[in-house]
C-alpha cells in the first residue's frame, strides 16, 4: 500500500538519489506519449510525475492511462488542482502550499479532494510544497495567487519547511517553479536538509547534469526535471 514512499524512505536511509520526470498534460500530446516514455524507459527515472497548473477536467486521466501503457515506473500525480485526481494512476502527493497565503491552496483544495479520493486507492502521501523565487513568475505563483519566498531569506524557508514537517508531512518539496530562471540554490537545499528528517524533494529549472548533481550532493533526495527532459531529450542519458 505504500510502496512509493517507502521506496523514497529508504533510498534516503541508504543514500541513494531519486530522479523523477513531470510529464505535463497542458504540454504534452497524447500522440507524443509513446516516443516520450519510450525515452524514459531507456533511463534511470524512478517516478513519473504527472501534473500542471492549469489542466482541463479529464485531461489528466487521459494522459496516465496513455502513459501507463508504455510503461511500468510508478506514476505518481502531482496535482495544480482537485479535479486531476485519477485512479489510473499509482499516488498521490497530497500538496499544501505552504509559503503561500492562500487558503485555496493550504486547505480547501484538499477537502475538496476528499470525495474523488475516497473512492479510489491512490496512495496518498502529504507534501509539504513550499514555492521560492526562481527569477520569474510562474505558473504556480500565477495560478494560486501566492507570494513565493526570496531565496535570500533562508530562514523563513527552514522554519516553513520544519513547521510543515512538524504538521506531520511526509515529504517537503522545494520548488522553485516550472521553467525556473534560477534553480533553488546549494545554501537553502543544504540549509532545509540539514533541518528536516524527512525526504527532500526539489525541482524546478534544473537543465544541467551539474544542477542536478549539485542539487542531490547539497541534500535533495528525488530530484523533478520537467522541461529540461522536454527541450534536452538526451539529458538523463548523460547522467
Ligand atoms: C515543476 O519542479 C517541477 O513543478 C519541474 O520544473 O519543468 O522547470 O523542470 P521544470
Amino acid at each position: 500500500m505504500n510502496s512509493i514512499y517507502s521506496k523514497i524512505l529508504s533510498a534516503k536511509e541508504n543514500g541513494e538519489k531519486l530522479l523523477a520526470v513531470l510529464l505535463d498534460p497542458d504540454k504534452l500530446n497524447l500522440s507524443q506519449v509513446a516516443e516520450t516514455v519510450k525515452r524514459i524507459n531507456k533511463n534511470k527515472v524512478d517516478f513519473i510525475f504527472v501534473g500542471g497548473s492549469t489542466v482541463k477536467n479529464g485531461i489528466t486521466e487521459k494522459l496516465v492511462k496513455e502513459v501507463k501503457k508504455f510503461t511500468t515506473i510508478p506514476l505518481v500525480l502531482f496535482p495544480g488542482d482537485f479535479t486531476q485526481i485519477t485512479d489510473e494512476a499509482d499516488a498521490i502527493l497530497f500538496l499544501s502550499l505552504l509559503s503561500g497565503r492562500n487558503p485555496e491552496y493550504l486547505i480547501e483544495q484538499q477537502i475538496k479532494s476528499v470525495p474523488l479520493l475516497q473512492k479510489t486507492d491512490l496512495e496518498i502521501i502529504s507534501t509539504g510544497y513550499i514555492l521560492v523565487d526562481g527569477g520569474v513568475q510562474t505558473a504556480v505563483q500565477r495560478v494560486s495567487k501566492t507570494q513565493t519566498i526570496s531565496q535570500k531569506n533562508s530562514t523563513k524557508i527552514v522554519q516553513t519547511a520544519c513547521a510543515g514537517m512538524y504538521m506531520g508531512n511526509k515529504l517537503i518539496y522545494l520548488e522553485a517553479g516550472s521553467g525556473a530562471k534560477n534553480i533553488v540554490n546549494s545554501g537553502i537545499v543544504k540549509a532545509v536538509e540539514e533541518n528536516i528528517n524527512i525526504p527532500l524533494i526539489v525541482g524546478g529549472g534544473i537543465k544541467t547534469k551539474e544542477q542536478l548533481e549539485n542539487t542531490y550532493k547539497n541534500g535533495a533526495d528525488l530530484v523533478v526535471i520537467g522541461n529540461g527532459f522536454e527541450e534536452n531529450t538526451s539529458l538523463l542519458f548523460q547522467l
